[in-house]
């Protein structure tokens, strides 16, 4: 069994794999939509179920375990506990997910905390810019601070009416729903805002930094 912050067993293939898929440009389509006008995005496909997509370590995040801390470039850190975190104000919201190995799934129900929530309580400071994830698997990835702070962006602990199960990241994980969803981080630890961009782990591997499925930013 691996620690966290390694990749599991037999799944160095798999990462393996997907740099390939990267180097080579694998599923572009080489075309663009208008996210307002085509719901679904280039070179996507439909799917009813929800595959598990990780590196192989699923840590098992108790009540107990958890934590989350809001810090780096913020004028208030906060570090909440599982009783902290569901105390803050509570929202719902649907949307659709979509994944860079083609799939897309529509009309997820979310329940949990906006990001704008923790935001206003963590105080960016005007330098912060980006955002790090980091979770407890030792997966990380990056985004903008202006694609974090977004109205349908949350950190989200209920899927379709029922706690997010252990594979899916539960008991908390991030959810961006109009970037790929490898920008997702799953059993998060804790959100690092910073003034220099990092690229993650996928970003340091081929994929693309910015991950706008209708622009199909998968490598780059
Ligand atoms: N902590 C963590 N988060 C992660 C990953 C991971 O390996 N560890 N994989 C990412 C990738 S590549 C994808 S496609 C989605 C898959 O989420 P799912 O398994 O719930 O479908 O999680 C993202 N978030
Ligand atoms: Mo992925």
């Amino acid at each position: 069994m691996a620690e966290d912050g390694e990749v599991g067993a037999g799944r160095e293939k798999l990462v393996a794999r997907k740099q390939e898929w990267a180097r080579e440009g694998r599923l572009l389509t080489g075309t663009t939509a208008d996210p307002a006008r085509v719901r679904l995005p280039p070179g996507q496909r439909l799917v009813r179920d929800w595959p598990v997509l990780d590196l192989g370590v699923q840590p098992d995040v108790t009540a107990q375990k958890f934590r989350l801390d809001v810090d780096g470039a913020v004028a208030r850190p906060l570090s909440l506990d599982l009783d902290a975190f569901m105390a803050l104000p509570q929202a719902e919201s649907v949307a659709d997910m979509h994944c860079v190995t083609q799939w897309s799934r529509y009309d997820n129900r979310w329940q949990g905390v906006a990001a704008r929530t923790l935001l206003e309580q963590a105080m960016p400071k005007p330098e912060a810019q980006h955002v790090v994830f980091h979770a407890h698997d030792g997966y990380t990835t990056n985004v903008r601070l202006d694609q974090f702070d977004q109205p349908d962006v949350f950190l989200v602990h209920r899927w379709n009416g029922a706690p997010i199960p252990r594979q899916h990241g539960g008991p908390v994980r991030v959810m961006i729903p109009r970037l790929y969803l490898w920008k997702s981080a799953k059993w998060v630890r804790r959100i690092e805002l910073v003034v220099q961009d990092r690229p993650g782990f996928w970003e340091t591997r081929g994929y693309h930094n910015n991950a706008d499925p209708w622009r199909e930013e998968r490598y780059g």
